[in-house]
Order: C-alpha cells, then sequence, then structure tokens
C-alpha cells in the first residue's frame, strides 16, 4: 500500500515517512510560474515536502508541542524563535473576506468548446474539440464566510477559464437579472440586503427592514426581487443550478463582425429547488449542505456538467432586441423569443486540495477577456470593470493576486508590470518600459494578426456628460409580472409564501405598505394573497397592468433530468429481510443513486453498513426515501437523549418515533417515498401518510422499487402532491 492511502491507526504513528500525496478526488492549481511559464515539476511540487517537521526556513524540529522555558515550570523565553513564528503566522492566518460572496465553494474542471460559436466569435477556447481547464467557484452574496449555505439568496456562478489567449472570467449568477441598473448603486443594494449595521443581525438573509426599505423603494430592484422569491432563491444543489452572465457582451468574429450576446450555463442534471421548510431544517441541521454536497458528488465520480449557451442578438446601433433594452441588467429576453444556443461543455473534475490556496484566493475579473468576446455600455458592467482589481488590493494584500497559484494564468505573461507585495516572479532585464532599447526593444505589441486583443471599436455617439439614464429603463414591473404569470400554480405559491414569510418579518409596517403596492403594480393575485397573509388591505395598481407573454423556460416543473448522485434514504432495522435491502442498496447503485442505509444504530445491521441513525439522519439529506423495515424504537429512542423521540405527533405509533418524523418531512416535502416489503407500511399509518398518496411507490421486489424511483425522482419532486392555492 502506497503512503497516500494508509489507514489511520489507532495509535499515534511514530516512524517518519513522505507527506501523503492528495487524495484521488483532489486536484491543485497548473504548475506554471509567475508569469505562466509552464515549470514541469509535479502536482506536489508546492506541497509540503520531506519527513520532517521544520520551521518556515527548513530548520529540522525536535519538539513542536512546548515552549522554550527558563525551567519546566518558569516563564517563556523571548529567544524561542519556532514558538514566536508558529504564533505569529496563526495570528494572521486570516484574510478579509469578500465584501459580498464571502460563502463560497470551489472545484476544478474541464472546458470544451463545440466550434458552434465560430461564426460568432474567435475565441480559440470555443472551437470545436478544444479543452480548457477550468475553476469555479459558487458562492451565496449576503452572508459571512462562515455561514449556512441553503437561504434564501442570489447564488454567484463565477467561472475562470485559463485559455491558451489569456485567462477569460465569466464571472455570473443563478439569476439572469440583477437589483440595479447601474453599478453605483451596488453599495445601496449591498448595504440595504446586509445584516442591520446596529446589532449585524439577521444573517445571510433578505427578510428584514432595511433590504425591503430599499428594494420598495428603488423599484429596478423588483424583477430580481421576485427570482430571489421564487424557487430560485433556494436552489437545491449546485449540481442542479442554472448560470447567467447576466450583462450582454459583444461577441467578435474573423471578419471583425460583432453580435451582441448574453451567456447561459445549463445544469445536465436541470434545475431543481429545495421547499422552504427543507432549505430551513438543512441551514440547522447541516450549514454546509451545498458544499458537501458538490465535494461528495465530485468524490463519487458523479461529475456535474453545464453546457455554456449563449442567446445572441443583432448588434444594432440602439441595442434593443423586440423592445427590450439589451443594456439593461434588470430585463431578460425569453428563451422563447431567442433560443440559447449550447456552444459547449463544463465538466467539473476535481475538488480543490487546498480551500485558502484555491477556493478563497481565486479572484475573477470581467475584465479578464480573450479576443473574440467584449464588453457593451452596459452601465452595471461598466462599474464591475473598475471594481474587482480594486477589491483584491486589500483583500489579496497588494497588485500581485494574479500570481497566486490559482489565478496565475497558463498563457505566457509578458507584463511590464513590476514589484509590490509578494512578488513571485525573478524578472530579468532593464528596461520594463516602452520605448526601450536595452532590452533589445521588447516586448513587442501584438496586433490582431498575432493574437493581440482589439478592443471593437464601438461608436461612442456625441453626447453630453449627464447623470442619467435611459428612459427604456424606466419600466421596473413588467417583467416582474412576466417571471410570474411564467410560474406553475404551485410555483407561484411558493412565491407568494415567500413574500408573506420575508414581509412578516419586517417591523415597520410602512415598508410592507410599500412593498405591497410595488407587488399590486405586478400582479393583483399575488398582491392581494400576500396581502392577506399579512393582514393588510391591497392596494390597487398604480401602473397599467399590461398583458405579458409567459416564457415557460423560466418554470422549473415538468421536465425529467437524469438522477445520476441523488440520494436515497433506506430505512432498516433488525427484523428488515437484509438480503432483500442489499439487493435495493446494489440496484440503486447501479441506478447510479447514493444510498444511505439508516440503522437503529451505528455499526452494522447484517452485513449492511449502517451509514446514518435514527438519532443522526435528517430527512433534507435525501431525495427519496425507502423503508425496508417496521422501524422499532432503537434503544436511544428517549426523550432525554434525542428530543425527536418525543414528539407528539408519532405518539402511539408502532415505530421509532424518529422516523415517522422523517417520513412526514419527506412527504410534505414532496418526494418519493417508497414501502420495501410488508412490515414497513405501520410506519407510513403512524406519519399519517396515505399508502396510495402520490408518489408512494408500494414493492416487494427492490429492482422494480428502484425503477420506479427513478422515474419519478427524475422530475425531483412529486408535484402533484401539492395542492396549489394558484391559479
Ligand atoms: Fe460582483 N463583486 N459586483 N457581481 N461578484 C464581487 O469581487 C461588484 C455583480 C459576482 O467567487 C467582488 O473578488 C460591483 C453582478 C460574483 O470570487 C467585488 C457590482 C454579478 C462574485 C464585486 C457587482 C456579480 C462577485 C467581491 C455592481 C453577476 C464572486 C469580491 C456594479 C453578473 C466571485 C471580489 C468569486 C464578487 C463588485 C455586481 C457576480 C466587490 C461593484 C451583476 C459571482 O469586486
Amino acid at each position: 500500500m502506497d503512503d497516500a492511502h494508509m489507514p489511520p491507526t489507532l495509535e499515534e504513528p511514530t516512524t517518519p515517512h513522505e507527506p501523503f500525496a492528495p487524495k484521488p478526488d483532489q486536484a491543485a492549481p497548473e504548475v506554471v510560474s509567475a508569469t505562466g511559464k509552464p515549470t514541469g515539476a509535479p502536482e506536489t511540487s508546492r506541497s509540503q515536502s520531506g519527513m520532517f517537521l521544520t520551521t518556515a526556513q527548513g530548520l529540522r524540529l525536535p519538539d513542536t508541542d512546548h515552549s522554550l522555558k527558563a525551567g519546566a515550570r518558569g516563564p517563556t523565553l523571548l529567544q524561542d524563535h519556532h514558538f514566536r513564528e508558529k504564533i505569529t503566522h496563526f495570528d494572521h492566518e486570516r484574510i478579509p473576506e469578500r465584501v459580498v460572496h464571502a460563502r463560497g465553494t470551489g472545484a476544478h474542471g474541464v472546458f470544451q468548446g463545440y466550434g458552434s460559436a465560430a461564426s460568432v466569435s474567435t475565441a480559440g477556447f470555443l472551437a470545436e474539440g478544444t479543452e480548457t481547464p477550468v475553476f469555479v467557484r459558487f458562492s451565496t452574496v449576503l452572508g459571512s464566510r462562515g455561514s449556512a449555505d441553503t437561504v434564501r439568496d442570489t447564488r454567484g456562478f463565477a467561472v475562470k477559464f485559463y485559455t491558451d489567449e489569456g485567462t477569460f472570467d465569466l464571472v455570473g449568477n443563478n439569476m439572469p437579472v440583477f437589483f440595479i441598473q447601474d453599478g453605483i448603486k451596488f453599495p445601496d443594494i449591498i448595504h440595504a440586503a446586509k445584516p442591520h449595521p446596529d446589532r449585524e443581525i439577521p444573517q445571510a438573509q433578505s427578510a428584514h427592514d432595511t433590504f425591503w426599505d430599499f428594494v420598495s423603494l428603488h423599484t429596478e430592484a423588483q424583477h430580481h426581487t421576485m427570482w430571489n422569491m421564487s424557487d430560485r432563491g433556494i436552489h437545491a444543489s449546485f449540481r442542479t443550478m442554472e448560470g447567467f452572465g447576466v450583462h450582454t457582451f459583444r461577441l467578435v468574429d474573423a471578419h471583425g463582425a460583432t453580435t451582441l450576446a448574453k451567456f447561459h450555463w445549463k445544469p445536465r442534471a436541470g434545475a431543481h429547488s429545495l421547499v422552504w421548510e427543507e432549505s430551513q431544517l438543512a441551514a440547522g441541521g447541516d450549514p454546509d449542505f451545498h458544499r458537501r454536497d458538490l465535494a461528495d458528488a465530485i468524490e463519487a465520480g458523479f461529475l456535474p456538467q453545464w453546457e455554456l449557451g449563449i442567446q445572441t442578438f443583432p448588434d444594432t446601433p440602439e441595442q434593443m432586441f423586440e423592445g427590450i433594452d439589451l443594456l439593461d441588467p434588470t430585463k431578460i429576453v425569453p428563451e422563447e423569443m431567442a433560443p440559447v444556443q449550447p456552444i459547449g461543455l463544463m465538466t467539473l473534475t476535481a475538488n480543490p486540495t487546498n480551500f485558502f490556496a484555491e477556493t478563497e484566493q481565486v479572484a475573477f475579473h470581467l475584465g479578464h477577456l480573450v479576443p473574440g468576446i467584449d464588453v457593451t455600455n452596459d452601465p452595471l458592467l461598466q462599474a464591475r470593470l473598475f471594481s474587482y482589481v480594486d477589491t483584491q488590493l486589500t483583500r489579496l494584500g497588494g497588485p500581485n493576486s494574479d500570481q497566486i497559484p490559482i489565478n496565475r494564468p497558463h498563457a505566457p505573461v509578458n507584463d511590464m508590470l513590476r514589484d509590490g507585495f509578494h512578488q513571485h516572479a525573478v524578472h530579468s532585464g532593464v528596461a520594463p518600459y516602452r520605448p526601450n532599447s536595452l532590452d533589445g526593444g521588447g516586448p513587442f505589441q501584438a496586433g490582431a494578426d498575432v493574437g493581440g486583443y482589439v478592443e471593437v471599436p464601438a461608436v461612442v455617439e456625441e453626447a453630453q456628460k449627464v447623470r442619467a439614464q435611459a428612459r427604456s429603463f424606466d419600466d421596473h414591473f413588467s417583467q416582474a409580472r412576466l417571471f410570474f404569470h411564467s410560474m406553475t400554480p404551485v410555483e407561484k405559491d411558493h412565491i407568494i409564501s415567500a413574500y408573506t414569510f420575508e414581509l412578516s418579518k419586517c417591523y415597520e409596517q410602512v415598508i410592507r405598505e410599500r412593498q405591497l403596492q410595488c407587488l399590486a403594480n405586478i400582479d393583483t393575485q399575488l398582491c392581494e394573497t400576500v396581502a392577506q397573509g399579512l393582514g393588510m388591505p391591497a392596494p390597487a395598481a398604480s401602473v397599467p397592468l399590461e398583458d405579458v407573454e409567459p416564457s415557460p423556460a423560466l418554470s422549473q416543473v415538468g421536465t425529467p433530468f437524469p438522477v445520476d448522485g441523488r440520494k436515497l434514504g433506506i430505512v432498516v432495522d433488525e427484523e428488515s429481510d437484509l438480503d432483500s435491502v442489499s439487493a435495493l442498496v446494489a440496484a440503486a447503485r447501479s441506478a447510479n443513486l447514493v444510498p444511505f442505509v439508516i440503522a437503529p444504530h451505528g455499526g452494522r445491521v447484517g452485513d449492511l453498513v449502517a451509514d446514518r441513525t435514527y438519532a443522526t439522519a435528517r430527512s433534507f439529506e435525501y431525495d427519496a426515501l425507502v423503508l425496508a423495515g417496521a422501524s422499532v424504537p432503537a434503544a436511544d429512542a428517549v426523550p432525554s437523549l434525542d428530543a425527536r423521540a418525543g414528539n407528539p405527533a408519532a405518539a402511539g405509533a408502532p415505530a421509532d418515533p424518529r422516523i415517522p418524523l422523517i417520513v412526514g418531512e419527506v412527504w410534505r416535502h414532496c418526494k418519493v417515498i417508497g414501502v420495501l416489503g410488508d412490515q414497513a407500511a405501520t410506519v407510513l399509518a403512524g406519519a399519517g401518510v396515505p399508502s396510495g398518496g402520490a408518489g408512494v411507490v408500494l414493492a416487494q421486489d427492490p429492482g422494480e422499487m428502484v425503477s420506479t424511483v427513478v422515474e419519478l425522482l427524475s422530475l425531483h419532486r412529486v408535484w402533484d402532491r401539492f395542492t396549489p392555492q394558484s391559479a
């Protein structure tokens, strides 16, 4: 067995050996120099080296457990360099978290171009078959670095493509619109949405006065707010989350002709969400829910995939498409009007080796462009072009953050930027200036013929210098209305509940009143139902409510998707038919599901290994649940050991009260429930679940059970189980 796979031992290992290599599911940034040169060194060359503990200078250390003292009971000596180095380094281990998107998780991957974008862009990484390494960071926006994953929020979806022509960053979100139209408002929306400055609460959520105060006054935020209140604000997994570039970009073909385009990421596993109660349970029960899901899936070999697609529009002087202003980032172009054309496939292949070095230090920038892709005058995009380097100066401590391994380009770097904090490159030559003759005149400027990036000579019309925006940005409600009208009844219900919940968390009545007025301007039914929940009168619309054409592509309900990597809980007890359960586990694995055996105690039940116990299992962890036993009360089913064992709702049930509790939750969350064999039927009854209910599968045969579960799970939830209140 090689060192990398040595299992831990009971005793502390003391025989020196080489450090372990990273795990098989992990990768590290490519080994290139600070100026992008491949070094040829193995990936592990940056890891710890050698068998023995050393100081930062490489001096071997005999003892790191005791400080140097004047006598065993005496004071610590100032001369103990190792002690001071260890503590000083520790004292400075944290860097400022991102001012937004602080909570994130990353992965390595590869992007393969389809070649279908060749007619609109010369970008080399989009060419057919070209493979480009990528690093992705998903994030929430509002919470601190340690906040919970499943809160209601927008998500970041940032991708760094290490292309041969230079690094391209697509720094998008999981929603195609934004709260503001002009970047100068960004500090306002973020100050409003972050916790209140006096008490620093609430953490990572929008259900509070300052958020609703701002969005109800600054009504251009209403469309994005609608997305946040919809199921999109509580996505199920990063693997099932769409991504959007938000802004309109300008693509350039080989002849210099331009096309306007919006970028979309479409997950192969489909776009799916949690339900609100589930997201709240997960935020408490497993704050790392999304982070864990992504890392586990990659480790298990269920590699997440997204297709990159573009919507394209003619680059006309007015930059409008069918009456929609393409420079207004609060507007979408419905896919039915401009279909998303696939141009490549991204596969996430490896977890980072070190969270801090990679996920925390990665730095994206919208200005990292490659030939064939250019920006537009979207005023939000323009502000972002300034912000990202600026923020890295304090976050990553100086102007050389591009030289941190995860940020190093794979294209050769030959700049004239010099010195500064944390300079890693050892620049030769004496003439980092142009023109020069001392370094032979180089490096030389590159025209487009040799890969130089030439900005599109877009026309800037003669204009007055003004602080203003186009009149076409003034419509703040019609697309929020379009979104609401594109939802299925159950999705509408969820939106109504979210608004009602969030607004009832506000203290100021006037803020509720103002937001109800915004809802009245979006949709009468929406406004009236939320008003009813708040016990307030519903105002009449103050703008005309125009007819809108719904966009079915905005709904997440109704299309089947692959279920690879989805989690199946299997409840067993000592009396279960263990052969049948083993066959179920095997069939689940063959169907690419991840089975979790839930047993009365840890260790084994027969030959089955318990992944969870009745005490540790929580419903949100499973996409579907199969009951394969009567679940007689376990030894720790005692309220003093686990309060859930005293759940009054389950009183009188023959099963361990924690199992009907889980069953009740998965029933409410509209997940598939299977009953294998006859013993488990009593558990269903104990949980108040009708055995003939929608999405309840009764089967004797494990294979039949798995195939029915897979079929139902492909639609993500048993939608029929919801009783929609909305039309
Ligand atoms: Fe960002 N944004 N942003 N943003 N943004 C940052 O950069 C900013 C906006 C987005 O995983 C910061 O390195 C301004 C829209 C993502 O590292 C900062 C404006 C969209 C991430 C910043 C916007 C985004 C950031 C904070 C208004 C979707 C996380 C730390 C003009 C299209 C990237 C950092 C990661 C991060 C500024 C608006 C996406 C402060 C000024 C719109 C995914 O520079």
